[in-house]
């Protein structure tokens, strides 16, 4: 198993008795109409029971009364509280019937038959009924222009520009096809540091290509977008945001996309932040600029997601409160075509990050929840991290903004503020590498963030065993080594990488341990500025005493973090200072817990090796050799964060490593050494 066909192997059924009910229940198909999305729910359906069953089911638009096929139905229905999106699969008359509002919703309700199928479920009592409790579900892609990923580690972008528009390669068709198996219905093509290329005609040919693709399977195609491109690209002036001309430009290249894409999704921006250009270049504020672009995809359905990433270069301020102190003010300032895309957490993107604290502030604007699936700071595609936990411990937060039970999934599904518009968006972690994700379990990612934004309230253990059974294997004893390694997977990495609220250890590449980088363009550019450990002790101070970031949540939240000796231990370095000699709620000191997590974090991966080893019996040889090679390295790795941080932290400790653990073999200058390889151009 290469890993290509992803959590659609549709690999043949195997128990006898399941198969002979299948068989009953898959005489026909019935498709009313030649809608495109309905003929690709066809199609995967021939081809899944081609190969879960051995047999060739035809086709019909009408199934004249015959019982033991599948039958889709299109009900236009009067609830109009549904998500036209939603989907129902019974036992109805002796068929299988799917029926929903939309054609989207059928090819959903397709896919969650074959799901059920892969797994070898009863159709006895079969009845699935699902919506989409959130209305935009993206993938982000940070692809550029020349092949490469901003963040990839699984390979060049699978997008091919410079063989675009003749050359469709069709890897596009499977890319669409997984996506749709779970929901998501919307990508953003290239990278938010975007180029302005992407705007000329040359490129929306080529985008166009992409989207006759992606249309067939209910996935609606969007562009990043660079501020200035009325300026670079244009030939304009300027690019403020209020400036006629610069209107009527924008309003152009809209009208010009939409000749081609008449179903165009939309803009992603990233403006005024980390250098890029934005409205704030014209003494214009973010609502300006986003309104603009707003401006111009009135005469369509298109929307324009403005990021909520921006932190200004100000050598006294605490990167955390950046996007609150820039974004709160300008609630109800907004264009109701925009949605503000806000990252999980305040930082960016950290194995373990409080949530933002926009969420819950901003009632008037729909805040969309941006979350990272490809491994930037979590290990590239070497690491193995399981990120539905860190997702879920984000959605599930409160913020108490409405009094207790106001969690971060309510206001990004918009049940709490009524939010006409909602999104939730993954920044992917695919590539062009045979098995799309780099890492195999990486895949998880992939489908965990798609599960959950069709529905955030799916477990991460749920998620996880459903992959398991689609990807990996059914043997159950194989699947609970499987489930218990990828649950606990993030909570090890966060122990040798970043524990107690440790964060960003590193700059340029994200990937080796940095914790002693004090050099930078800016103090928020280097990693002492995050940790600030000194003599006396380790963490930033966000209390009043220090920065006072903990002022931008609400009473109740300010409650959980404000006192040293109350807060939970995830989140303790990420609000005070604290003395490496204070003793903590587990009875060991600040430094000897230190050490406790970056030992046993390093010596849990042998854990994870374990598991694996036992579940290899349930394995394809492949996969199980892919993964066992990348814990070895994982394993290497994991002591190198260890060594780093508690040889770098004892410069300031100034204590032993506690007895019961072997002190480490290299000295502070050798892993310097060691790391600075990585650093080389
Ligand atoms: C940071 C990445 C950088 C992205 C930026 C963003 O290091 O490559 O461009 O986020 O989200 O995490 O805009």
């Amino acid at each position: 198993d290469d890993g290509y066909r992803l959590w659609l192997k549709y690999e043949s059924v195997s128990t006898a008795s399941v198969k002979a009910e299948y068989l009953k229940y898959t005489t026909f198909i019935t498709q009313p109409g030649k809608g495109e999305i309905l003929q690709s729910a066809s199609r995967e359906l021939q081809m899944g029971l081609g190969k879960l069953l051995g047999k060739t089911v035809n086709v019909t638009n009408s199934s004249g009364g015959k019982t033991g096929g599948i039958i889709f139905r299109i009900e236009p229905g009067a609830d109009t509280t549904k998500p036209a999106e939603g989907y129902q699969v019974q036992l109805s008359g002796g068929n299988i019937v799917i029926s929903s509002k939309s054609e989207n919703g059928i090819l959903y309700g397709t896919f969650a038959l074959l799901r059920h199928m892969q797994m070898q479920l009863p159709i006895k009592g079969l009845s699935i009924a699902s919506s989409p409790k959130v209305r935009y579900r993206m993938l982000n892609h940070w692809d550029n222009p020349d092949g490469t990923i901003e963040r990839g580690y699984a390979g060049q972008s699978l997008w091919k520009w410079y063989e675009l528009p003749e050359r469709v390669d069709p890897r596009y068709t499977d890319y669409a096809r997984a996506n749709a198996s779970l929901g998501i219905n919307g990508t953003v093509l290239n990278n938010v540091n975007a180029s302005a290329r992407f705007m000329s005609q040359e490129y929306i040919a080529k985008v166009a290509a992409v989207a006759n693709v992606m249309r067939k399977y209910g996935i609606k195609t969007y562009l990043s977008v660079y501020f200035a491109a009325p300026k670079t690209l244009g030939g304009l002036k300027t690019s403020d945001p209020l400036d006629p001309q610069v209107r009527a430009w924008w309003k152009e290249k809209v009208a010009q996309i939409y000749k081609e894409i008449p179903d165009f999704g939309g803009f992603l921006v990233k403006a005024n932040s980390e250098g890029e250009p934005g409205p704030q270049d014209y003494g214009r504020t973010h609502a300006d600029g986003a309104n603009m672009l707003a401006e111009a995809f009135q005469p369509y359905e298109g929307i324009v997601v403005w990021r909520a990433f921006v932190y200004k270069a100000d050598p006294n301020a605490d990167r955390f409160k950046a996007a609150y102190e820039e974004f709160v003010p300008l609630d109800g300032k907004f264009d109701p075509k925009v949605i503000v895309q806000v990252k999980n957490g305040p930082i960016d993107f950290q194995p373990r990050e409080p949530f933002s604290p926009l969420f819950g502030n901003m009632p008037k604007t729909p805040l969309g929840m941006e979350f990272q699936i490809t491994q930037e700071y979590l290990g590239f595609a070497t690491h193995a991290v399981y990120e539905a936990p860190i997702f879920k411990e984000c959605l599930d937060s409160d913020t108490y903004v409405n009094g207790a039970g106001s969690t971060v999934a309510k206001v990004v599904d918009g049940s709490l503020h009524g939010y006409a518009r909602t999104l939730m968006a993954g920044v992917a972690n695919t590539g062009n590498s045979r098995n799309w994700t780099g890492h195999p379990l990486a895949q998880a990612n992939w489908y965990a963030f798609g599960r959950l934004s069709w529905d955030h309230q799916l477990s991460s253990e749920q998620i996880a065993r459903e992959w398991i059974a689609l990807t990996l294997t059914q043997n159950q004893k194989a699947s609970g080594h499987i489930t218990a390694l990828m649950l606990r997977s993030r909570e090890i990495y966060v122990d040798y990488n970043t524990p107690i609220g440790l964060s960003r250890p590193w700059m340029g590449v994200h990937f080796a341990p940095e914790p002693w980088q004090n050099k930078g363009s800016r103090p928020d550019w280097t990693a002492v500025y995050y940790h600030r450990a000194d003599s006396i002790g380790l963490g930033f101070d966000r209390t009043v005493s220090g920065s006072n970031a903990l002022a931008q949540y609400r009473p109740q939240v300010q409650q959980q973090w404000h006192n040293p000796d109350q807060t939970p231990l995830p989140y303790l370095l990420w609000f005070h200072h604290v003395r490496w000699d204070k003793k903590l709620n587990t009875g060991r000191t600040l430094w000897e817990e230190l050490c406790t997590r970056f030992y046993t974090g390093a010596d849990s991966v042998m854990w994870m090796q374990q598991q694996w080893d036992l579940a290899k019996p349930g394995l394809d040889l492949q996969v199980y050799a892919e993964v066992a090679d990348r814990l070895k390295v994982q394993r290497r790795e994991a002591i190198w964060w260890r060594d780093a941080w508690v040889l770098y932290l004892q410069t300031f400790a100034k204590q032993p490593v506690p007895t019961g653990f072997e002190p480490p073999k290299q000295t502070l200058e050798e892993v310097k050494k060691s790391v600075n390889v990585y650093l080389i151009r």
